[in-house]
């Protein structure tokens, strides 16, 4: 892509609006803009991340068996009266009547719909398990939206729902989603932890929400240190065996959100100097609540026995878009976003030092065409601004490398690599550049495979 014909509206000035530093960081760099009060449009390099985000999530959602479809976000009100959540759900929920004066709703989760798409098709055991997901956009018409897209009232969420015979069996269905879930937010370079927590309007009695540690986070947090480097499992893992031992590896440690937490077995189980007392961010939760949807709703199956019973479900959740301020909060410095690559909107940007001269635009040009060959994902600066200026972009959006190019380094056939993480650089003949970029970018990526 080239700057000069992309649509990058950065800010000079700190949105005074903005009170966490992700927030102003995603103004700044030109990746949202805010439409109504806790409402975003998703700007070109936001949308890109974003996207990328979600290719991850798909990708291991699929990896661990879940399979994907896609509900609209507004729903009839009498699917809600058959739960019976449309009278507990209150004022978080927007309601709205069509010209028939029916009554709708903008979706705030789905587990009616997915329950009756269930039931009008599913009849016997030999169907399950199953697990059906979608990434569709919410409304929760939150009292306080803030912070941005962290706490917004329209948000993207990957929701899925499993559907099982007994208990036992959703457990298993439990775990396949808590494993997929420590690999999806490694791959975005996020450390989450799994906590035990309250299941609130969802329902059930087991619970976790994966928490990203930050200290503008919204939950107060208890835990284990070693958590913190607790193995992720590896790509192979087996999503048809059994997964218990890895569930418990993370959850024989102690932790809880503030909702759940217990100061006396905190003390007893945990020692003085592996407790960690902090705030969190809930990048994700998941749910096992039984029959509480299918009992009422008939979503039964017919057993082995020949005996009908009604499934035992889960749901589980995750916030496309708070994973993305998620990130930039664990993720900054005071120049700008630090992105990891594999979410990164671009993995390298090319700056040419001196736009409008023959010789310089030329050589930028045929690196520009080499990283795209090398299918590296390349933002070109190619505007007739100061370097001064580009160095400033480049930081501010956070590109993990930077390729610096100018007509005093080419005379010696050199140009620069910067690594925005560690400010690191290194100078390089012009012909080796791209094959460096790719040997640093591809490892990174932490690809599917
Ligand atoms: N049906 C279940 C699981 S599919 C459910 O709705 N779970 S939830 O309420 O925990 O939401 C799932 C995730 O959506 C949360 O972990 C959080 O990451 C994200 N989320 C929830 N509310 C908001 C909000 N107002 N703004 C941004 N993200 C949100």
């Amino acid at each position: 892509m080239r700057l000069s014909r992309y649509f990058l509206p950065v800010l000079k000035e700190t949105p005074k609006e903005a009170e966490i530093i992700s927030h102003r960081l995603m103004l700044r760099a030109g990746m949202i803009s805010q439409q109504a009060a806790g409402m975003y449009a998703w700007l070109p390099l936001g949308y890109k991340v974003l996207r990328k985000i979600q290719q991850i999530i798909e990708e291991e959602q699929n990896r661990a068996g879940a399979i994907e479809l896609l509900m609209p976000t507004l729903q009839s009100a009498d699917l809600w009266r058959e739960s019976g959540r449309y009278e507990d759900y209150g004022k978080e929920m927007l309601r709205m009547q069509d010209r028939h004066e029916r009554d709708m709703l903008y979706g705030p989760t789905n587990e009616e719909m997915i329950t009756a798409i269930f039931r009008s098709s599913v009849r016997s055991y030999k169907d399950l398990p199953l697990n059906l997901y979608h990434i569709q956009w919410k409304f929760r018409d939150e009292i306080r939206p803030r912070f941005g897209t962290m706490r917004s009232r329209e948000f993207l969420m990957k929701d899925a729902y499993s559907f099982d015979l007994s208990k036992e069996e959703a457990v298993k269905s439990y775990n396949r989603m808590f494993v997929a879930y420590l690999r999806t937010y490694w791959r975005m370079g996020l450390t989450a932890i799994p906590m035990r927590a309250e299941t609130g309007p969802i329902g059930g009695d087991l619970s976790h929400e994966f928490i990203v540690l930050a200290d503008t986070g919204e939950s107060g947090v208890f835990c284990h240190a070693d958590l913190l480097d607790t193995a992720i499992p590896s790509a192979d893992v087996d999503f048809d065996g059994d997964l218990s031992s890895i569930v418990s590896d993370w959850t024989s440690l102690y932790a809880a959100t503030e909702d759940m937490h217990d100061e006396t077995e905190f003390d007893s189980k945990v020692p003085q100097d592996k407790r960690i007392a902090a705030r969190g961010i809930e990048v994700g939760q998941v749910f096992y609540f039984g029959t509480k949807y299918s009992e009422p709703m008939g979503a039964r199956v017919t057993g082995p026995d020949g005996k009908d019973t009604a499934v035992h479900m889960g749901s589980y959740g995750i916030g496309l878009t708070r994973i993305v301020p998620a990130i930039i909060e664990a993720s900054h410095d005071d120049d700008g976003i630090v992105w990891p690559v594999s979410v990164a909107p671009f993995e390298v940007v090319l700056i040419n030092l001196k736009s409008g001269d023959a010789q310089c635009d030329a050589a930028n040009e045929k690196l520009y065409g080499q990283l795209h060959a090398a299918g590296l994902d390349a933002l070109y600066d190619d505007r007739e601004t100061g370097a001064g200026q580009k160095f400033a972009t480049a930081d501010l959006i956070g590109i993990p490398f930077q390729l610096i190019v100018g007509p005093r380094g080419l005379a010696a056939g050199e140009v620069e690599i910067k690594h925005r993480k560690t400010g690191e650089r290194e100078t390089i003949g012009v012909e080796d550049a791209v094959a460096r970029l790719k040997a640093l970018i591809e490892p990174e990526r932490r690809d599917a495979a």
